[in-house]
């Protein structure tokens, strides 16, 4: 079982129940996710059969309340998407969506009815959600976003295509974020919806255990019901990723521990040039760069998680450690990638899908350049985006 990374005794500001859900999920990756990634992996597709044994586990919308929610600390649920992505970033996606981009904002912004109906269903991984904000030319600014709701009776009639959306081909349920009357509110899309499909992108060479699609809606037919009621402006859409970038900041912690512990492996067994390519100089300082990188990702989750946990996390701050945190994962996975020389290269190994990836996250859930430009406006009062 891996036994972690802990050079400042992290684990000694953990709780008991942290630790517990921490060592829980890093059982099941390791029992259950990581004996079947490759082939998922090589095949392009996610092991959805998993969704009742994470249900069961409590992973999905662990944090929130009510509703049979488990309402874990902050702290806990960072520890939970840190271990899930050690197994591989499209299993933390999963749980990621699920969680916080389905049942959150259901939570946060929808009816009483569409929590009771909603929420035990998708906790249980029942049922599958997805998000669906970005479109094929509205990515990093999705406030230009074209999708279209028109009130008809009583209905809502939705027109518009969601791109790279993870689990859109597979999901019950889509949020779909679309203009009504000029406002951008959020509309519960259910499968089997009139004018709705969904089809799988092809020829990802990253994420490739994650599914991701494309949404079509064409005049789809959504039930006035299934409007999020307290879903209003861009700002409801933000709120959500909020929740999942800061599962992302932890997660890729757990991504880079994986490389990093697959490296230190390798190159103590591996010789070159008649010792092992550990006991080179130019390999423990890329062991020690990469140690100190993890150990900064480490302790700026757990400050993150603090703030979080005391209803003080401000965005800008889970912009500066998902940027961070992403980008580190990154570096490590190249460095790593090296490290292993030609077998780096090999789906025997983890860490070149680590590597490839993360390229996804850093990508996916704001660029690293639109972190950026969050914080130089924080910083300046200055807005750079255009
Ligand atoms: P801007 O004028 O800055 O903001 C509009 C309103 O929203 C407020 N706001 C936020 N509120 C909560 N949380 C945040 N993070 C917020 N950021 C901004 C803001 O205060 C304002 O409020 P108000 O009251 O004045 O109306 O809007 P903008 O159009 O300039 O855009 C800002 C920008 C670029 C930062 C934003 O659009 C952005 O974050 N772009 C990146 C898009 C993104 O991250 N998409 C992710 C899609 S989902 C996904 O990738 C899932 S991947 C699968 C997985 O997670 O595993
Ligand atoms: P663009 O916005 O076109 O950006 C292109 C480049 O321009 C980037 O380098 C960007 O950083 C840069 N750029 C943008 N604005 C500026 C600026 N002002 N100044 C300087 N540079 C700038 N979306 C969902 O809604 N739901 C999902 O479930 C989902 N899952 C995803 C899964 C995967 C595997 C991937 C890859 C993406 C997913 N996305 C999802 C979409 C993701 O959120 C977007 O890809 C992301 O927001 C970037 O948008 P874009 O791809 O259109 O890039």
């Amino acid at each position: 079982m891996f036994k972690g990374i802990d050079y400042y005794d992290i684990e000694s500001e953990l709780t008991d129940q942290a630790r517990l859900i921490r060592d829980t999920v890093r059982d099941f990756v390791d029992r259950e996710f990581l004996p079947v990634v490759r082939e998922h992996y090589r095949a392009g597709t996610f092991p959805v059969e998993l969704a009742a044994t994470m249900g069961k586990l409590g992973l999905f919308g662990a944090n929130l309340t009510g509703y049979g929610l488990p309402g874990i600390d902050q702290i806990s649920y960072g520890l939970m998407m840190q271990e899930l992505e050690r197994g591989d970033s499209g299993l933390r996606s999963f749980v990621s969506v699920q969680g916080a981009l389905v049942m959150y904002p259901i939570w946060k912004f929808g009816s009483e009815s569409q929590k009771e109906y909603w929420l035990p269903r998708l906790a249980t991984g029942e049922a599958v959600g997805c998000f669906g904000l970005t479109e094929p030319d509205f990515g990093s600014d999705p406030g230009g976003m074209i999708t279209r709701a028109v009130k008809h009776g009583n209905e809502y009639r939705l027109s518009g295509v969601k791109m790279w959306i993870t689990n859109g081909s597979i999901a019950d349920l889509a949020v779909v974020w679309a203009k009504l009357d000029g406002e951008i509110r959020g509309f519960l899309v259910e499968r089997g919806t009139a004018g709705f499909s969904s089809g799988e992108v092809a020829g990802k060479l990253s994420l490739r255990a994650s599914i991701t699609a494309e949404l079509v809606l064409d005049e789809a037919r959504v039930p006035a019901g299934n409007l999020l009621p307290g879903a209003v402006g861009l700002k409801s859409a933000l709120s959500c990723l909020n929740q999942a970038r800061y599962g992302i900041a932890w997660g890729a912690v757990g991504a880079a521990m994986a490389c990093f512990d697959e490296a230190l492996a390798y190159c103590r067994e591996r010789k070159v040039f008649g010792k092992p390519v550990a006991g080179y100089q130019l390999t423990q300082a890329k062991l020690a760069d990469m140690l100190t990188a993890i150990t900064q990702g480490q302790l700026l989750s757990l400050q993150l998680g603090k703030l979080k946990e005391a209803g003080r996390l401000r965005p800008q701050q889970v912009s500066l450690a998902k940027r961070n945190n992403v980008r580190m994962a990154l570096e490590v996975a190249r460095t790593a990638r090296g490290m292993l020389g030609a077998n780096g290269i090999s789906d025997e190994y983890q860490t070149m899908r680590h590597m490839c990836n993360l390229e996804s996250v850093d990508t996916y859930e704001g660029t690293y350049e639109v972190h950026t430009l969050v914080l130089g406006r924080d910083l300046t009062g200055i807005d750079a985006f255009t």
